[in-house]
């Protein structure tokens, strides 16, 4: 009775709206030594959601209904992890039929999460479409299902299945459109998705290649006639460390900051480019880089990647 008690039902699904807006929950087990239901801090991401299968048998399903827009591709991501060492199944299911089943387990989400892409695209033109989620057990074994986010998007803007330990599926999530490279991994020092740096939630962080390389994020763009364009980007450094933030468009260098401690004052600096200048231009490469200038903690953090026209 104590159990059933500190646990009330109500509590739980009102979590599960607040991390997934959307998503209702069913079967999902209670227990009072393994609590479920929002996690405030797994794997370096924060507001997280755990569930786990009611019974071997049953799994712990999160479902929803939407019509699927016709004349054009609709993806599902659904960013998962599993308990340390342990696995679990993830199945998708469109108005009943099973479309797509996943197993979550370590070397898939390497300690860290991953993005598993659902194509709903089959179902253009649906209305009413019922989408279930399914945590299933494939033994019993903590077969607990850990929840980052759900989305839906007209593309597929990110691989089907990505580590978001890769940074290119950080990319992908934080900063739509925008693509990544050269960027050392270090086991030691994990790059991509951070949970919060400096009082801001799931930043991106990257670190140049090599003293000679750095690591580069892209874009393409129209710039549009008649307006001012500025691109905006909010980013910090190690801290007491700098790097360079150099700006390119088209492959020539347009600015170059220096990110330390003097400009992000332990905190963050807002950095202006003023694209003005190439308006009227189609298909424009922006590049950011994450420069070194010495070897010593090069790392880059972003908060923020914004390009807008007025
Ligand atoms: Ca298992
Ligand atoms: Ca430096």
């Amino acid at each position: 009775m104590l159990l059933t008690e500190h646990l009330t039902p109500l509590t739980f699904e009102d979590r599960v709206t607040k991390i997934l807006p959307g998503w209702s929950i069913k079967n999902c087990e209670m227990n009072s030594h393994w609590a479920r239901g929002l996690q405030e801090n797994y794997c370096r991401r924060k507001n997280v959601l755990r569930t786990h299968p009611l019974s071997q048998e049953v799994p712990c399903t999160l479902e929803r209904r939407m019509d699927i827009p016709a004349n054009r591709s609709t993806f599902l991501h659904a960013i998962v992890s599993n308990h340390p060492n342990r696995d679990w199944v993830l199945v998708c299911r469109v108005n009943g039929t099973v479309q797509k089943t996943v197993t979550v387990n370590e070397e898939l989400t390497k300690a860290g999460w991953v993005s598993v892409t659902f194509d709903l695209t089959p179902f253009a033109s649906e209305k009413n479409v019922l989408i279930e989620l399914e945590n299933k057990a494939n033994d019993w074994n903590h077969e607990d299902g850990y929840w980052a986010n759900l989305t839906i998007s007209p593309s597929q803007s990110s691989p089907r299945v990505a580590s978001m330990y890769s940074v290119e599926g950080a990319v992908a999530e934080l900063f739509p459109g925008w693509t990544i490279k050269n960027c050392e991994m270090n086991p030691q020092w994990p790059r991509g998705m951070r949970a919060d740096y400096r009082g801001k939630k799931n930043v991106l962080e990257t670190h140049p290649l090599s003293q000679e390389v750095p690591c580069t994020l892209g874009y393409r763009t129209d710039i549009p006639t008649g307006k001012k364009t500025t691109l905006r980007v909010v980013v910090s450094n190690y801290p007491n460390c700098d790097w360079e933030l150099v700006c390119r468009v088209n492959g020539v260098i347009h600015r170059v900051v220096t990110i330390d401690e003097k400009l992000t004052k332990g905190g963050w600096a807002t950095g202006t480019f003023d694209l003005t200048p190439f308006a009227g231009r189609k298909n424009v490469r922006i590049e950011l880089e994450n420069k070194a200038n010495g070897w010593h903690h090069e790392t880059a953090f972003w908060a923020s990647l914004t390009i807008q026209s007025r």
